[in-house]
């Protein structure tokens, strides 16, 4: 009898519905990532981006391992922010990179056809040279102010949003795009359908950081998200 040669890791498919951005400081007192992390994942997370700023190299690719152990469990891609590095140690599905850090070409080339990445984008400048390369996915961001990213760029808002996804539809007509930038319960449905184009695919995801991690029941903000997301607002 002959034995069944072992199959390769399966790729994981890259749903963006809804994007969980780790940020640890902003947890709850007393929560670890770990348990947070996977309480959202139960909730309907789909993909998890590890976003550690103040993290040096080593505690960075250990708490990504970490998480990662977690991630896998349920099949969801774990992404890390800035540092391709750190990705390419912790073995993860892959990275997300903005306008100041690697460029693509030398990321793609260091984690493979096989990995995820995603590139930050802000305006339809970045979104023209985003759309150019082979990246997976855009995030737009961010839509609205947000006290979590207080240095990030002016927020572009829906119609800068929609301009974008518009701008991404006639040079790579399939590739994704979620929006960042405090969404949350209360904002998320108007926020997708003040964004959608006229021409083009709507975004694929919401991506959010406080709306999750500082919630003290994760699981559920997940699922509200999640419900929302994927529900057609009242007034549409
Ligand atoms: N990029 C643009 S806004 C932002 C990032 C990483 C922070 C989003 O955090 P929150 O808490 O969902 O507003
Ligand atoms: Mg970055």
């Amino acid at each position: 009898q002959s034995s069944q040669p072992s199959s390769p890791a399966p790729t994981l498919k890259l749903d963006l519905s809804l994007y969980l951005v780790t940020s640890s400081s902003l947890l709850p007192p007393g929560a670890t990532l770990e348990s947070h992390v996977e309480a959202a994942i139960k909730g309907g997370v789909t993909i998890v981006q590890l976003r550690e700023k103040t993290l040096d190299t080593a505690p960075f690719i250990n708490l990504g391992k970490r998480i990662h152990a977690v991630t896998k469990k349920y099949g969801v891609p774990l992404l890390i922010n800035d540092r391709v590095d750190v990705a390419q140690a912790v073995g993860c599905e892959g990275a997300h990179i903005g306008w100041d850090d690697m460029d693509y070409n030398t990321a793609r080339l260091i984690l493979g056809p096989k990995a995820i990445i995603g590139i930050s984008v802000s305006n339809l400048t970045q979104a023209s040279h985003a759309a150019s390369t082979t990246c997976d996915y855009l995030g737009i961001g961010p839509i609205y102010p947000t006290p979590t990213k207080p240095d990030a760029s002016p927020a572009c808002y829906p119609t800068g949003v929609r301009h974008i996804l518009e701008l991404v539809s006639t040079k790579r007509p399939n590739l994704p795009s979620v929006v960042i930038g405090s969404i949350n319960h209360t904002n998320v449905q108007s926020t997708i359908y003040k964004s959608r184009p006229r021409e083009g695919a709507p975004l694929a995801g919401i991506a959010v950081i406080s709306a999750i991690i500082s919630s003290k029941e994760p699981e559920t903000a997940a699922s509200t998200l999640l419900s929302l997301f994927k529900s057609p607002p009242p007034w549409a």
